[in-house]
């Protein structure tokens, strides 16, 4: 089987996949575009226009990152989702939660006045607050076990723990459990290994080019 992942080098999305990748050993090339030049090539494959697709043995595209993760969760055992459905439902429901709470990241990294800056930064840290209460059993999401929740919250995590080192955010800094399972992820290889020496560097540049308001007031 031939994977390319279609990606953009900070985006979290993209993460998510490069992360189940990684942890699951699949071979795949990573094609980096500019989103903001896309080329024609990928006007035509992305349904959406965004970052990830997945080209599998040069063919059908998929689109969305949990869909991906869920395509290589079935097609290489073993399973990263729970068996039961009710479970399986649950760890779902969660992963979208992060998908909403990256966007929140974004708006609050992208905010260049305060107004922004603080409707971001609640949405983003009620939730986080929402899953710091669901979190039960160390050291995973699910206990012993990494799974595609995991590899969901991780990019999360990363970027949340850049942003703190640069301008120290108290209500991240209350999330016990939370940055104990981030500290656990950070440590993995597939986590480490998902981005290269440079992120912290280009996602600070990036802060900067958008005149984040992060680093007005650090
Ligand atoms: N729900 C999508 C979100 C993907 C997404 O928003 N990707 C961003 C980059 S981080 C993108 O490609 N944006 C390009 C655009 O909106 O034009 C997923 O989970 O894959």
């Amino acid at each position: 089987m031939s994977l390319e992942l279609i990606s953009f080098p900070l985006c979290p999305y993209v993460q998510r996949s490069v992360i189940t990748l990684l942890h699951k050993e699949i071979a795949f090339t990573l094609t980096h575009i500019d989103l903001a030049h896309k080329p024609d090539w990928f006007r035509e494959l992305s349904p959406h226009g965004k970052v990830p697709c997945l080209r599998v043995n040069g063919g059908p595209v998929l689109f969305e990152s949990q869909v991906i993760n869920e395509y290589l969760d079935e097609t290489t055992p073993p399973p990263l989702m729970p068996e039961a459905p009710l479970e399986r439902a649950r760890h779902r429901a969660w992963i979208a939660m992060g998908s909403d709470a990256l966007a929140d990241q974004f708006q609050m990294m992208s905010a260049q006045g305060e107004e922004r800056f603080t409707a971001a930064s609640r949405q983003l840290f009620d939730k986080l607050e929402r899953l710091e209460k669901e979190l039960q059993d160390p050291p995973f999401f699910a206990g012993e076990r990494f799974g595609l929740v995991d590899a969901a919250f991780a990019p999360l995590f990363m970027r949340m723990e850049i942003l703190h080192s640069i301008r120290p955010l108290q209500r991240w800094e209350a999330l016990d459990r939370l940055r104990r399972w981030t500290a656990v992820l950070m440590e993995l290889p597939e986590v480490a290994g998902s981005v290269t020496a440079e992120f912290p560097a280009q996602l600070y540049s990036c802060l900067s080019e958008k005149g984040s308001l992060l680093l007005r007031t650090a």
